[in-house]
């Protein structure tokens, strides 16, 4: 399997942690001439990172890959079984794929200090704390976000929510994790699959971070 990606690519951060705690073997590829190149695009349509190729069958989209993952290598499972939490689980990927993870990209544009719009980077702020205090409430970490062991849901706030810090923090604005969060966050941490999936993640963001902020 060809994985495409980058270190520095959040959605492709989401599927390695997947990948990681289900063993599978694959070569990481950066996209020939880059996202949204011809090059690219003449694999993976859609031009946007993460991608898996098999021969020549090729998928995007994060979470469609991470479902085909899921039933492709069904052990350890990362859909429980009881179907309401299945859906459940189902509704939260939604949540930070539609919801959440929109508003954190949008920071983007205002690390570089000449570029912040002030006004703009509060009002981000004041959305996304609010679908924090959202997700804080939906969960009890048992001790992932809604099932004793690692599922699909855990994948995109995995990534997200230290995003959101690093984010922020860079745009002169700290923000506080609700504990709930927070203590989820620090037990993942003790999890060697998403070390090995986020640690190159994190090195990659943190590097963008301090090389714009000082742009
Ligand atoms: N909905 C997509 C979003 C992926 C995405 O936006 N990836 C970024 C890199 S983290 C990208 O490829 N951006 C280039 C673009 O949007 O053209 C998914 O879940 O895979």
């Amino acid at each position: 399997m060809i994985f495409y990606a980058t270190a520095v690519s959040s959605y492709s951060a989401k599927v390695r942690i997947v990948l990681a705690v289900k063993r599978v073997a694959f070569e990481e590829v950066a996209p020939p001439g880059g996202y949204r190149s011809a090059e690219y695009r003449a694999i993976v349509p859609m031009g946007t990172l993460p991608a898996i190729r098999i021969g020549d069958w090729v998928l995007s989209e994060s979470e469609a890959i991470n479902e085909y993952l899921e039933e492709s290598y069904p052990e350890p499972a990362m859909l429980p079984a009881d179907l309401q939490l299945r859906a459940r689980v189902r509704f939260l990927c939604r949540f930070h794929d539609l919801v959440l993870e929109p508003k954190v990209r949008a920071l983007f544009a205002h690390v570089n200090p000449a570029r912040r719009d002030a006004r703009q980077v509060a009002a981000l702020r004041s959305d996304i704390e609010a679908r924090i205090a959202q997700l804080a409430s939906w969960v009890q970490p048992q001790p992932w976000l809604l099932t004793p062991t690692i599922s699909l849901a855990d994948c995109g706030p995995l990534v997200t929510l230290p995003l959101v810090v690093m984010m922020l923090a860079a745009c002169g604005q700290a923000i506080v994790l609700p504990p709930v969060l927070q203590g989820w966050l620090d037990a993942a941490q003790a999890h060697a699959p998403v070390r090995q999936a986020l640690d190159p993640w994190s090195a990659a963001t943190q590097a963008w971070l301090a090389a714009t902020h000082g742009a």
